[in-house]
């Protein structure tokens, strides 16, 4: 049975979303790039191929239930902001606003009875679950080190080591994991 319309129709809003989100977190790996911060430019462009990998699923399993993806304009992300905490406050925000609208997308599963997208989407809300801790985790740690940078440089670090999920490639190219 091919995907409902209405559930075809919120899961392409759903790709626009997470292609957004990819697009915020590539701005934001520039906009670290320029303070020489390099771990944290990593961690966002790893952020950045995780969203776009989350595109990817929902498109992929779009066109496996015989739907349509339809791309819609992407929005300009912001390019500035007044500091480190700012800008991972944003993303803790941007993370909990993503959850609302997985939360949606399941609620309207759950209406059309389509248990096969309902399915599938918990793998979303799980994940989310994972987005926001690790948000809040590195905001709660900017908060507590401000103004000190040898802590401020002990994250940059860390965060250096971050790679991207294994996942990536073979969704983005629709292919199994070699
Ligand atoms: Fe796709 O999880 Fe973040 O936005």
């Amino acid at each position: 049975m091919s995907i409902d319309k209405e559930m075809q129709d919120a899961i392409n809003e759903q790709i626009n979303a997470e292609i957004y989100s990819a697009y915020l977190y590539l701005s934001m790996s520039s906009w670290f790039e320029e303070k020489n911060l390099v771990g944290f430019s990593n961690w966002m462009r790893c952020q950045y191929l995780e969203e776009t990998m989350h595109a990817m699923k929902l498109y992929n399993f779009v066109n496996e239930r015989g739907g349509r993806v339809v791309l819609k304009p992407i929005a300009g992300p912001e390019t500035e902001w007044d500091s480190f905490d700012g800008v991972f406050t944003q993303v803790a925000e941007h993370e909990a606003f993503v959850t609302k609208l997985i939360n949606k997308l399941v609620a309207i599963a759950r209406k059309l009875d389509d248990y096969a997208s309902e399915s599938f989407l918990m793998w979303y809300v799980d994940e989310q679950v994972e987005e926001e801790a690790t948000a809040d985790e590195i905001l709660t740690r900017l908060r507590m080190i401000k103004g000190d940078n040898n802590a401020l440089y002990t994250l940059d670090t860390e965060l250096k080591s971050r790679i991207p999920a294994l996942a990536v490639l073979p969704t983005i190219l629709d292919q199994p994991i070699a």
